[in-house]
């Protein structure tokens, strides 16, 4: 069986990170496509020369034409810019939606078969103008969001109760913004939900909501820390088990930002919700039941994303 051909729109920290995970996971072939010329030849060629050391056999070459990624399975889209301190995601909206135009327009043109991940910033105003630039079907163009999100919230639950990291499943609704929405009765550690911890006195409501502040603002946290940057590790991660649960059919269900069509009262938009991906893309979307506040908190993000989505189509008429 050929190897699968994983591209990577975008080169940066979160593209280096991106091909190094997919190489030591022998997922496939890797292709870095950035505008920068150099960057992407030179990490494919760290990334090669590490090969050997890690024992995995992929070919990592970096390009600045997209004809070479055709042919390509996956596409995970980093291409942009990220946070600096005192920026919010939203304030990169005129610079990426204007990247979005021109990668999309890329992958519709050389790779109309691929699964797409977007993880470019302001996410789910993102995914929604890559799928309309792309023109490939809404159920193959998703956007990593709360994979990551919840990976922050099962990290600081599980340093909270002094347990493994596996042994803790965390569940976030809405879009990538700080009001997206933790669902704490659907967050449990070995099948027991957070609220009945709190009960067996494992923990109090006020740390598990300092808890969900945490993860609301976890970009936030390590942007001002790195100062030139915003988080890359945890977020390639993400998109990588994304791409491996589609590569390997292994329908996973996971919380992506996914194209909404009347799901949860929404439509036309890309919002964050559990879905199961397989090889035909997102195959499922997972609506559960909310209580009132929790629906009331999903209505809040919604908002956010919608007020995004019409700015897209303010700053470029074609978007609407
Ligand atoms: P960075 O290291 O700056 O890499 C971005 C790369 O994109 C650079 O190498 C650029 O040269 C390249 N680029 C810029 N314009 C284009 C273009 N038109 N075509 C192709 N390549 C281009 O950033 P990063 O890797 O740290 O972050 C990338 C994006 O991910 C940013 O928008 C971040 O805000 C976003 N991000 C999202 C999350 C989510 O959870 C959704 C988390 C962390 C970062």
């Amino acid at each position: 069986m050929p190897r699968k051909k994983i591209a990577l729109i975008g080169a940066g920290q979160i593209g280096g990170t991106l091909a190094h995970l997919a190489g030591l996971k022998e997922l496939g072939d890797v292709l870095m496509f950035d505008i920068l010329e150099g960057t992407p030849q030179g990490k494919s060629l760290d990334l090669a020369e590490s090969s050997p050391v890690e024992g995995f056999d992929a070919k990592m070459t970096g390009v600045n034409d997209y004809k070479d990624i055709a042919g390509a399975d996956v596409v995970i889209v980093t291409a942009g810019v990220p946070r600096k301190p005192g920026m919010s995601r939203d304030d990169l909206l005129g610079i990426n939606l204007k990247v979005m135009e021109s990668v999309g327009k890329g992958i519709g043109a050389h790779a109309p078969d691929a699964f797409v991940i977007c993880i470019t910033n302001p996410l789910d105003a993102m995914v929604w103008a890559l799928q309309k630039a792309s023109g490939l079907p809404a159920n193959k163009v998703v956007g990593m969001a709360g994979v990551l999100d919840s990976a922050r919230f099962r990290y600081f639950l599980a340093s909270e109760f002094d347990v493994s990291v596996e042994d803790v499943t965390a569940f976030v609704l809405g879009g990538h913004g700080d009001d997206m929405v933790p669902l704490v009765r659907y967050s449990t550690v070995a099948g027991i939900p957070l609220p009945d911890l709190v009960k067996m006195g494992w923990t109090t409501h006020e740390k598990i909501d300092a808890i969900v502040e945490r993860t609301r603002k976890g970009g936030g946290e390590i942007v001002n820390l790195l100062k030139t940057g915003s988080a890359f590790y945890a977020p390639a991660s993400s998109a990588i088990a994304m791409a491996e649960s589609y590569l390997r059919d292994k329908k996973r269900v996971l919380p992506c930002a996914a194209y909404l069509d009347g799901e949860y009262d929404v439509k036309g938009m890309y919002v964050g919700v559990p879905v199961v991906i397989g090889d035909k893309g997102v195959e499922r979307i997972l609506e559960i039941e909310m209580t009132k506040d929790e629906r009331d908190m999903f209505a809040k993000s919604v908002e956010s994303v919608k007020s995004l989505v019409e700015a897209c189509k303010g700053i470029n008429p074609a978007f609407a």
